[in-house]
């Protein structure tokens, strides 16, 4: 079903570059990753509450996905991730269940969140009424994890205007 979903992705990418598409301009500091702005500090930390004002004040919001373009775009983040030497760092994702257990949703737009392959690590979420906020830890190679909202970890904020 991915697999399925991620060529229809590039198919959709590829009509739409042939259309000349615009480029993404992002505003200062936001950089663009696989058609996103993004603004990526890895050596500010904190929980995910304050990480995400610290979003918000950027005008963006903590790491939500979108449907149709997500893999690919999930994809670019991992190799700018790599490229630029900041995969050594925990981010925080805009995901969290803290209202309903068990029914994870982005912040930004209350959106169900995919759950289990590709983006999860096996076996997670696994913390129940505990572990209420989603994060990318470098220990799970950045599949997304269950953790404490009040671990301090970086964040990954995605432009939101
Ligand atoms: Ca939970
Ligand atoms: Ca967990």
């Amino acid at each position: 079903m991915m697999a399925i979903r991620c060529a229809l992705a590039i198919v959709l990418i590829a009509l739409s570059s042939v259309k000349g598409q615009d480029p993404v301009e992002c505003i200062h500091p936001y950089v663009e990753v696989g058609g996103r702005c993004l603004l990526i500090d890895p050596w500010v930390k904190g929980s995910m509450e304050t990480i995400r004002y610290m979003c918000i004040y950027h005008s963006g919001d903590l790491l939500w996905l979108d449907d149709v373009y997500d893999c690919d775009f999930y994809r670019a983040l991992m190799d700018h991730l790599h490229e630029n030497k900041l995969n050594e760092h925990d981010y925080w994702l805009g995901i969290t269940d803290e209202r309903h257990e068990g029914i994870w949703r982005y912040l930004k737009n209350d959106q169900d969140v995919r759950m289990g392959a590709p983006y999860w690590a096996v076996n997670n979420p696994d913390g129940s009424e505990a572990e209420n906020c989603a994060a990318m830890l470098t220990g799970n190679a950045y599949y997304w994890a269950d953790v404490k909202c009040d671990s301090e970890y970086s964040g990954i904020c995605r432009y939101a205007k």
